[in-house]
């Protein structure tokens, strides 16, 4: 099932296949130059893929407001259509990360078969202990898992192992954990005694994990606490995953760092550490902004793809980071920002490629720092527009999707499908 004429994305691949052809010959010849084969590149890029998250598809807001856009899905079974757009035009984005209980379902068997359709997998599944749902015994106000109250941590570890249970038949293989838990007022909270409490259930939850899943710890600096966070930074999350086990990994979302850390370096440790989850891509300027992957930090994002190309190179043992987005589109059709968000991190991924290992071992070898960082910029500077292009008119998507997805009308026809419906989850 295709949501956007086939038809249509032929016809406009077509239109433009003779500049292309022209652009991809000047290209492979360039890398050849260079001692770079373009079809194998293309054949990793192509292998390339990152999830979307389900509450993306939605607009998203600011504490101060939300403003809707049209044809907004107004539930799971719209959010897997809508991923569904975002990979036919792109290929880029083969599964979705749910978040519980923002998609809620009364027939799993009916979504896993409506993702199958739209030829989506479904990858780590998130769990929401930062907010209190209808009816709940008790408020997440004060903390969530590291909660001083026994019965509400008791409350939150059971949420998590029913998101468990519905990713079991979803066919998740993960669990991403993020607490809102922390204090606003220094002396709020004993801060060894609130990782203690945090440890404890983080332990019932990781006992509850079938054996052919990993448990993603996400830490972040601040927001919606601002004094302090029980999981705040990649150290504490380190801590967390060591005690806990094997199957406990820590996930890196870009934007929740204090300004300016050095993320790739951290990416680094956490691959030394054989720790690293994966990712939660976006940009930012000043804190978790949620913005469209690469459209601040280029080098950053690149910097980072570096360590992960790095990485395989040299044959990290078990080396299998998981890749997802994880935006909020307050401004732009979430559909066109996940589109050039995933493609912006494709793009990191071919330049990381090309960035030339033996020629940086040796500089690195040398203490030849201005040779290591051209090494690099060679590589970033490089337009790989031609290789991406050519990964998806061979897939069958769209050589340019923002332009075939604008010209496909989708977003009218889900207009006047889909009614102004108010709210929407996904606002974080
Ligand atoms: C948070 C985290 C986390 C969470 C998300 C919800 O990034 O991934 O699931 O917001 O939108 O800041
Ligand atoms: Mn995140
Ligand atoms: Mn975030």
């Amino acid at each position: 099932m295709t949501a956007i004429n086939t038809e249509l994305i032929a016809a406009q691949n077509q239109a433009t296949q003779a500049t292309f052809d022209k652009d991809f010959a000047h290209l492979t010849e360039q890398l050849l130059r260079r001692g770079i084969d373009i079809q194998q590149i293309c054949a990793q890029v192509a292998q390339f893929g990152v999830a979307i998250p389900s509450w993306g598809v939605g607009t998203g807001g600011t504490r101060f407001a939300r403003f809707p856009g049209p044809g907004e899905p107004q539930h799971v079974f719209d959010k897997i259509q809508d991923c569904g757009v975002i990979h036919q035009l792109t290929r880029a984005t083969p599964s979705v990360s749910l978040h519980i209980p923002w998609d809620t379902c009364s027939d799993w068997g009916e979504l896993r078969d409506a993702a199958q359709a739209a030829d989506l997998t479904f990858d780590a599944i998130n769990s929401n202990t930062f907010s209190d749902q209808d009816g709940q015994a008790h408020s997440y106000k004060f903390g969530s898992l590291s909660h001083t109250d026994a019965a509400t941590r008791a409350q939150a570890v059971a949420h998590n192992v029913e998101c468990i249970e519905i990713g079991q038949r979803l066919g998740s293989k993960a669990l991403t954990v993020w607490v809102g838990d922390g204090s606003n007022f220094p002396g709020q909270q004993h801060f060894r005694r609130a990782f203690d409490r945090y440890m404890d259930s983080a332990r019932q939850i990781y006992q509850a994990l079938p054996d052919d899943w990993l448990m993603f710890l996400e830490h972040k600096i601040c927001e919606p606490a601002f004094y302090s966070t029980v999981i705040q930074d990649w150290g504490s999350s380190l801590m967390a995953a060591q005690a806990l086990g094997d199957k406990a990994q820590c996930l890196v979302d870009l934007g929740h760092h204090a300004p300016n850390v050095n993320i790739e370096m951290i990416v680094a440790r956490l691959i030394a550490a054989r720790k690293l989850a994966g990712f939660h891509f976006n940009d930012s300027k000043y804190g978790d902004d949620d913005l469209d992957a690469g459209s601040v930090s280029p080098y950053r994002l690149f910097l980072v793809f570096n360590e992960l190309v790095a990485a395989a190179h040299e044959q990290v043992p078990a080396f299998q980071p998981a890749y997802m987005l994880d935006q909020s589109h307050n401004v732009t059709d979430p559909i066109e920002s996940l589109m050039s968000s995933a493609i912006q991190c494709q793009r990191s991924y071919a330049q990381a490629l090309l960035v030339n290992r033996q020629a940086l071992d040796d500089a690195q070898q040398a203490n030849d720092a201005l040779l290591a960082t051209q090494l690099l910029k060679a590589a970033f500077q490089t337009d790989v527009e031609p290789i991406l292009q050519k990964v998806r008119r061979d897939a069958g998507a769209a050589a340019d999707p923002l332009n075939t997805y604008r010209s496909s009308g989708y977003r009218q026809r889900m207009a006047v499908k889909r009614p102004a419906a108010g709210r929407s989850s996904g606002i974080v």
